[in-house]
C-alpha cells in the first residue's frame, strides 16, 4: 500500500529525477510524466511476477488478436487499479494540483475506430482484473485515428501523430522481435524426409514489439498488450539506403485502416493483417517451445487459446498451420486438430462490407506459401463434406470461391467456437448470415453479449455517482457488480432519488462548461441532455435524430412548446464515406440555424462536439439524461455506448436492435422508450421489397413536413447536402427505414417529454437503469469467454 505522503514524496522525486524542476515550473505534461513514473514503479514488479507466475503455474493463456485497440488514457485507470487513486488525488491536492487537470495532459491512445477497438480494451482491463493470464496482440500504428475538426461545418481530418509525445506506458522489446516474410516465391525441397519451402526474392520485415502493462484491479496481476511495429532488419539496412526504400517497410504500420478504395490501399491492409498475425503467432510458439520443447505440440491447446477478433486476424488459422507444418514438422492432420482446438472467433457485424474477402491473385502475390496452405485447408474442407451434404452448401461455405478468399469462412472452419456479441446478433448469424455453417456445426455457435468495464465507465467517469453507490451499497459493488441490483431497494426513497438528480445536474454543469469552452455555446444544465455518441453511419441513423431536431424546431417556431432540450452529438465519419460527411455538414448547419435563432430563445440547442473519442466520451456520458440507440433493427450487432450511458443513469430511447433488446429485458418496459420496426418487419420488408418510402412520405403529413425542411431553403448553406439526405430517405428500397420509423420515433420522444415532467419518477427510472447495468459488466462477459471458449482458470495469486 502507498500512503498519501509516500505518494507525494515519490512524485516529487520523479519530477526531480526526470526534469529537475520544481512543481511551479513544471508543464502539465511533465507533471503527467512524473506521475506516470510513480505508477510504473507501482506495477513493474507485478508485471514481471505475473509473467513468471504464468510460467511456473503453466497457466493457460489467451492471446486476443485484434487489429484495433482503443485504451484511451491510462494514468487514472492504472491508479485506480493499483488502489492508489485516492492517495494520488489527495497528495496532489496538498501540492495545490488537481489530478484530473494534470490527467488531461495525457493524449488518448487511439489505435482503433470505434466500438470494436474499445471492446477489446474493456476486455483487456477485465481479463487482468479477473486474474486471467491474457495478452493483447495488435499493431503499433504510427498515426492513430485521425483528429476531427469542423471547418465551415465540414469534417476535416488531421493526422494523429501520437508517438511524438513519447507515451510513458510503452516498453520497446527489441529482444523479442520476429521476422515476417512477404512476396517472392518458393519451392518445396526435401530435407531429412520432410518437404520444406525454400524462399526466394521475398521481403523480410522486422516486427518489434512495444508492450503496454495492463494492470488488474486490486489483484497484483499485470498482463501485457503487445503492439508490433514494422522496422528494417539490421542485417538488411544496407539494402534500404534511400528514404523511398525505407518507406516501403515503415509505411506498413503507419496508418490505421488505409483507404481501401484503391488496390494499393487494400494490399497494405492485407499486409498489416499478416504482419501482426505472423509476429504474434511466432512469439507464442517461441515461448511454448522454450517451456515445452518441440515434441509436446498436443499440449499447445492446454496452454494457449488464440482469439480472432473479427475477421482481420483470421489468418491466424493458416499461419499456425504454416508454422507447425513447415517449421516444426508436425503432420498436417495433427496440426489441424491442434489449430482448431486453439482458435476461436467473434463476429462483430452482419454488414456485408465487414466480412472481408481478398482477391486470390493479390493474396498469392503477397503471401504465396500462406495461399497454398489456405488452398489445402479449403480442399480438405470440401473433401470432408463431399457426399455428406448438398454440393451447393459446400460451394457456399468454401474458403476460396469466385477467385476470392473468404476470411470469415477461414476463421469459422479453423475454430472450435464462433460467437456473436448480443443475443439478437447471434440469432441472426445462426439463421441468416452464417446459416449454412450453423447447420453444419451448431455446437460451435454461442452468444457472448458485450460488456463494458465499470471501472472506467462508472468509477472513473462518474466519481460522485460512485460515491452515492458506496453510501447505499457499501463499496463491494466495485469488485462485484451484482451488488448493484440491491440499489433497486432505494427506488422509492425520495432522498436517494434527490441525490441522484443532484449528481446528474452537477455532471451536466461540468459538461456545459466544456461545451462553452469548445464551442462558445451556453447551454442550460436544467434542459434534457439528449446524447447520441458513436461512429457516423447510415445504419446508426443520426439522420433520424436530425429529423427529430427539425420537428422540434418547426414546432417551436409555430408556438408549440416542448421541454428544454440540448441535443449532443459526437461522431467521426470514415474519411472516404461521403454520405456520413454530408450528414455531419447538415447537422452542423442545422445547429447553427437553431442555436442562433432568437425566436427559439434557448428552448432547443444542438451541439456537435468535435473529435469524439474515449476521453470525450468519459466527459459526455455521465451528463446524459437520454441515450439515443436508434439504429435500424438488425443492423447494430450489439452497441456498447448504450451500456455506458445506462451505467450513468441515462434512460434509453431505442429500437429493438443489438443489446438494446437485453437492456429492455433487464430494466422492464416502463424504464426504456422503445419504438420502430421489429426484426421480423425489417426482414419481411427486405424479403418482399415492400417498403415504399415515397408512400410514407406522401401519406404522412408529419413526415412530409419535416423531411421537406431539408430542401425548402429552411437550412442555409447546405443545399446540396440537404438534397442528398432527402434523396437518400425517399429512394426505392431505402435500406435503413428512416421514414418508416420516423413517426414512431417522434411518438417515443413525446413519451420522453411526458416522463420528463415528473422529475422524481425520472430519477427512479434512472436508478433502475443503473442497478441493472450489472448485466453488462465486462468482468462477467470475459468470465463467460474464459469458461466456455478459452477454458482458462484464473491465476492463483501470489
Ligand atoms: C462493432 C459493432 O458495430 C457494434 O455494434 C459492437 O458493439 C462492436 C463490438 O462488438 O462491434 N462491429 C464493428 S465492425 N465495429 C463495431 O463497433
Amino acid at each position: 500500500m502507498m500512503t498519501k505522503d509516500e505518494f507525494k514524496q515519490a512524485f516529487l522525486d520523479e519530477l526531480d529525477t526526470h526534469f529537475s524542476v520544481a512543481i511551479d515550473e513544471a508543464t502539465d505534461y511533465e507533471l503527467f510524466e512524473a506521475l506516470s513514473a510513480v505508477v510504473r514503479h507501482g506495477y513493474s514488479e507485478n508485471w514481471r511476477r505475473t509473467r513468471t507466475e504464468d510460467n511456473r503455474q503453466q497457466t493457460k493463456q489467451v492471446y486476443y488478436f485484434s487489429i484495433e485497440f482503443l485504451p484511451g488514457t491510462l494514468l487514472r485507470s492504472n491508479l485506480l487499479n493499483l488502489g492508489w487513486l485516492d492517495q494520488a488525488r489527495e497528495a496532489l491536492h496538498d501540492l495545490k494540483l488537481d489530478l484530473d487537470q494534470v490527467a488531461l495532459a495525457e493524449p488518448d491512445l487511439a489505435l482503433g475506430n470505434g466500438g470494436l477497438g474499445r471492446l477489446a480494451s474493456c476486455f483487456m482491463d477485465s481479463l487482468a482484473s479477473e486474474g486471467y493470464a491474457a495478452n493483447g496482440n495488435g499493431i503499433y500504428y504510427k498515426y492513430g485515428l485521425f483528429k476531427q475538426k469542423f471547418v465551415d461545418g465540414y469534417q476535416v481530418e488531421m493526422p494523429n501523430d501520437w508517438t511524438k509525445s513519447d507515451s510513458p506506458w510503452l516498453v520497446r522489446r527489441k529482444g523479442k522481435a520476429a521476422l515476417v516474410h512477404f512476396g517472392g516465391h518458393y519451392t518445396m525441397i526435401e530435407q531429412d524426409g520432410w518437404l520444406t519451402p525454400e524462399y526466394e526474392g521475398d521481403q523480410v520485415v522486422l516486427a518489434v514489439p512495444y508492450d503496454i502493462a495492463v494492470v488488474g484491479y486490486h489483484n497484483h496481476v499485470t498482463n501485457t498488450m503487445r503492439l508490433w511495429n514494422a522496422e528494417i532488419p539490421s542485417e538488411d539496412e544496407i539494402d534500404y539506403r534511400t528514404i523511398q526504400d525505407r518507406r516501403t517497410i515503415e509505411d506498413l504500420t503507419s496508418v490505421l485502416y488505409p483507404n481501401d478504395s484503391t488496390y494499393d490501399g487494400r494490399l497494405l491492409r492485407l499486409k498489416q493483417e499478416y504482419f501482426f498475425v505472423s509476429a504474434g503467432i511466432q512469439s507464442i510458439l517461441r515461448y511454448f517451445v522454450k517451456n515445452n520443447g518441440t515434441n509436446a505440440w498436443d499440449q499447445l491447446p492446454d496452454e494457449v487459446a488464440i482469439h480472432i477478433n473479427d475477421t482481420h486476424p483470421a489468418m491466424c488459422v493458416a499461419e499456425l498451420m504454416r508454422l507447425l507444418v513447415d517449421d516444426y514438422r508436425v503432420d498436417w492432420e495433427r496440426a489441424w486438430q491442434i489449430t482448431q482446438q486453439v482458435m476461436s472467433y467473434t463476429n462483430h457485424t452482419i454488414m456485408a462490407e465487414a466480412l472481408e474477402k481478398w482477391d486470390v491473385n493479390m493474396f498469392r502475390q503477397l503471401l504465396p506459401r500462406l495461399m497454398d496452405i489456405i488452398t489445402e485447408i479449403d480442399r480438405r474442407y470440401a473433401e470432408s463434406l463431399q457426399g455428406r451434404v448438398d454440393g451447393q452448401i459446400i460451394d457456399r461455405t468454401r474458403i476460396i470461391s469466385g477467385n476470392q478468399v473468404h476470411m470469415a469462412h477461414l476463421a469459422i472452419i479453423g475454430s472450435h467456437s464462433i460467437n456473436g456479441v448480443a443475443e439478437l446478433h447471434t440469432q441472426l448469424l445462426e439463421t441468416t448470415v452464417l446459416n449454412d455453417f450453423y447447420n453444419l456445426y451448431p455446437d460451435r455457435f454461442n452468444n457472448k453479449t458485450n460488456g463494458i468495464t465499470l471501472r472506467r465507465w462508472l468509477q472513473l467517469a462518474n466519481p460522485q455517482l460512485s460515491h452515492l453507490l458506496d453510501e447505499q451499497l457499501g463499496s463491494q459493488w466495485r469488485n462485484d457488480s451484482a451488488q448493484l441490483l440491491k440499489l433497486t431497494k432505494a427506488a422509492d426513497d425520495p432522498k436517494v432519488l434527490n441525490q441522484l438528480a443532484k449528481i446528474k445536474l452537477a455532471n451536466k454543469q461540468k459538461l456545459a462548461q466544456l461545451i462553452k469552452q469548445q464551442t462558445g455555446l451556453e447551454v442550460d444544465p436544467q434542459a434534457i441532455f439528449d446524447v447520441q455518441v458513436k461512429r457516423l453511419h447510415a445504419y446508426k441513423r443520426q439522420t433520424l435524430k436530425l429529423l427529430h431536431v427539425l420537428a422540434l424546431y418547426r414546432d417551436l417556431k409555430n408556438g408549440i412548446d416542448h421541454p428544454k432540450r440540448v441535443v449532443i452529438f459526437g461522431a467521426k465519419a470514415a474519411p472516404s464515406y461521403v454520405y456520413a460527411k454530408q450528414v455531419i455538414k447538415v447537422i452542423n448547419e442545422v445547429a447553427k440555424l437553431i442555436n442562433h435563432d432568437p425566436a427559439i430563445n434557448d428552448r432547443l440547442k444542438v451541439v456537435f462536439l468535435e473529435n469524439y473519442g474515449v476521453t470525450l466520451a468519459e466527459q459526455i456520458i455521465p451528463a446524459a439524461d437520454l441515450s439515443e440507440q436508434i439504429s435500424t433493427t438488425t443492423k447494430e450487432a450489439s452497441g456498447t455506448s448504450n451500456m455506458k450511458l445506462m451505467a450513468n443513469g441515462a434512460l434509453t430511447i431505442a429500437t429493438m436492435d443489438g443489446a438494446n433488446v437485453e437492456i429492455a429485458e433487464a430494466v422492464g418496459d416502463d424504464n426504456i422508450f422503445i419504438f420502430g420496426l421489429n426484426k421480423d418487419q425489417v426482414n419481411q420488408a427486405y424479403a418482399d421489397h415492400s417498403y415504399d418510402p415515397q408512400q410514407v412520405y406522401n401519406q404522412s403529413p408529419v413526415v412530409k413536413s419535416v423531411v421537406d425542411m431539408l430542401i425548402d431553403g429552411t437550412i442555409p448553406a447546405c443545399q446540396a447536402e440537404g438534397k442528398a439526405l432527402y434523396d437518400s430517405f425517399v429512394q426505392a428500397n431505402e435500406p435503413f427505414f428512416v421514414l418508416a420509423d420516423l413517426e414512431s420515433y417522434l411518438q417515443a420522444q413525446a413519451r420522453v417529454e411526458t416522463a420528463w415532467q415528473d422529475q422524481e419518477a425520472w430519477a427512479k427510472r434512472s436508478l433502475i437503469n443503473i442497478a441493472h447495468v450489472e448485466r453488462f459488466d465486462a468482468d462477467h462477459t470475459v468470465q463467460l469467454y474464459a469458461q466456455d471458449i478459452w477454458h482458462l482458470t484464473p491465476l492463483a495469486q501470489a
